[in-house]
């Protein structure tokens, strides 16, 4: 039966002995011992009811388990939920109501504390841990290594990745199979991956760089992967030899280069670095490039939208910009307060439309009615330009959002949390430039009269309820909030006060 991502993505590897995954031990697992372990979920999820559109939470650490859970899920018709594992219960507990996951796939160390949660919104907890044990595994175990695929379409959900909002709630993007296709479909040939290619993978595997882009290139492709559990200087550097390409966020590139190791030698036969989620700086750019040679090829996403511009593989790839549309994908760069599109060279926001874009947010039409217009174009946040040549900048946004290491932080959510603290009147969170994550947030508290709330007793209150890396790296006190003649809290001031609290 046709299933357009499981066919496009996964059945034409069907009995292909070649390594799909290369894995810090030095082991590797094929494309068809990969297919045989997903066939095997799936059987698992079909024995616990799960079913043709449901949705299933999973919080796992990064391993060859984890990410056959998502092509069981494709092979099943199912709406796969890939969750951080920065995320406390608590915030669980919102994705999995929200959502209404029939299952929830977690760490053992996190069964405990997910026992509840799964419980209140009626969802089966089931572990998978990273070194491939845990209830699911030992289930799975007991299948059969071939799984009837279910039919699914295009336009038939695939995922749905949760992205926080202005107003603290997080929202849960739609993305259909074609969604994911066209985009890798793009992105293969736009970046020219092949099955000569090594893709060094060490991003975390819940979000759309490494899970989407990443390694949805590589299986459409028919590339292998290097596949670390996550970034460090060390495994990269050891492995940097045997792969052909990269791709990382900024912090992952400044990282490299603040290392010794890291020579032009090192990497003088790569084919392709690739950098994304948060803005690479010019200089690290160019940096980079004497180092090694190499010019970064940066390029432009969002949760929403998969990506929608890149530098080119051939060509110039410019510092500083995110380069020319995807093909298929069109972008205007429109007045924030009318919409109306502006002339080529002037600023204002960008606006993508293409086969890329998501389908909405779960059970949100207003949050949809606000950023996707009825044409199609998402709206998104983002400030840019398009310069003489074509190439795309961008050189703000319009939403209030912090990225650190790549991660977002909608300053709402931790403010809200912020606000609730005994001794506190009120607060802002903001991010300002760190050596490490380009951006680290800062929460700036103005007490109640006659209270001097203590930081270490905030940052004890916001433990349990938010990621450890939303939380601010550094808390001041003030005052008062500076703000404009509408009363509207001025974080440029904020962000000017605080701008070398983490000089290093
Ligand atoms: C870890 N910490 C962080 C971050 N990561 N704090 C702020 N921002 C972060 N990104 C915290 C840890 O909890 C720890 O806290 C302290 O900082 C130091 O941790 P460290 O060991 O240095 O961190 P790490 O484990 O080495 O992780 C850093 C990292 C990681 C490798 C940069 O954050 C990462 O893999 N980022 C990639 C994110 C990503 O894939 N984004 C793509 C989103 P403490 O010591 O106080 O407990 S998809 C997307 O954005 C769109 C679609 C796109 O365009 O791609
Ligand atoms: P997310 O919601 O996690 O998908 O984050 C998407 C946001 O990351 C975009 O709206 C941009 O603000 C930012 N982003 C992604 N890639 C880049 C880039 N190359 N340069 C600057 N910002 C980027």
């Amino acid at each position: 039966m046709p299933n357009t991502l499981y066919d496009a993505l996964f059945s034409k590897h069907a009995g292909s002995g070649r390594p799909f995954l290369h894995l810090k031990d030095g082991s590797s697992i094929s494309f068809a011992d990969f297919l045989a372990m997903a066939a095997r979920f799936a059987h698992v999820l079909k024995a616990h009811g799960v079913e043709t559109g449901d949705r299933v939470a999973a919080q796992l650490q990064k391993s060859p388990e984890a990410l056959a859970v998502f092509a069981a899920c494709v092979q099943s018709g199912v709406v796969v939920l890939p969750l951080n594992t920065a995320y406390t219960a608590d915030e669980l507990d919102y994705f999995v109501g929200n959502a209404g996951a029939k299952l929830v796939l977690c760490d053992g160390a996190a069964y405990e504390p997910l026992r509840p949660v799964a419980a209140s919104h009626g969802a089966t907890l089931m572990t998978l841990n990273q070194d491939g044990s845990g209830s699911f595994a030992r289930e799975a175990a007991r299948q059969p290594a071939h799984f009837e695929t279910v039919d699914r379409g295009p336009d038939d959900l695939a995922a749905f990745l949760y992205t926080s909002g202005t107003t603290g709630r997080s929202k849960g993007a739609m993305l259909t199979q074609d969604n994911l296709l066209s985009n890798a479909v793009t992105l293969k040939d736009y970046w020219g991956f092949s099955e000569d290619d090594v893709l060094l993978h060490a991003l975390p595997i819940f979000h759309t760089h490494g899970l989407f882009v990443a390694t949805n290139i590589c299986l459409l492709a028919g590339s292998s992967m290097i596949f670390l559990p996550g970034f460090n200087a060390d495994d990269v550097i050891a492995n940097l030899p045997k792969a052909t390409s990269m791709m990382g966020v900024p912090t992952f590139y400044t990282r490299l280069l603040d290392d010794r190791r890291f020579t032009g030698e090192l990497v003088s036969h790569m084919r392709l670095f690739v950098s994304g989620s948060a803005p690479l700086l010019a200089e690290t750019h160019i940096a980079f490039e004497q180092r090694t040679g190499h010019r970064i090829l940066e390029r432009y996403g969002m949760t929403e939208t998969n990506m929608n511009t890149s530098n080119p593989l051939d060509g110039e790839r410019r510092a500083g910009t995110v380069g020319f549309p995807l093909p298929g994908v069109e972008l205007k760069v429109t007045s924030p307060e009318t919409g109306e599109e502006l002339p080529q060279g002037e600023t204002g926001m960008i606006e993508v439309r293409g086969p890329n874009v998501f389908k909405g947010y779960w059970q949100m039409p207003e949050k949809t009615r606000e950023e996707l217009r009825e044409d199609g174009f998402f709206i998104t946040g983002d400030l840019g330009r398009v310069d003489e040549r074509g190439y795309l900048h961008i050189v703000g946004r319009s939403k209030d959002l912090i990225i650190s290491g790549g991660y977002n932080i909608y300053p709402k959510e931790v403010e809200l949390l912020l606000d609730d603290i005994e001794g506190v009147l009120e607060s802002a969170v903001i991010g300002v430039p760190h050596p490490d994550f380009g951006e680290g947030v800062v929460g700036v508290l103005v007490p109640e009269p006659g209270a001097a709330p203590d930081p270490d007793a905030v940052m004890g209150a916001l433990q349990d309820k938010i990621a450890r890396f939303k939380q601010p790296k550094r808390i001041f006190l003030l005052e008062e909030l500076p703000r404009n003649a509408m009363g509207k809290v001025q974080k440029n001031a904020l962000r000017e006060q605080f701008s070398d609290c983490f000089a290093a």
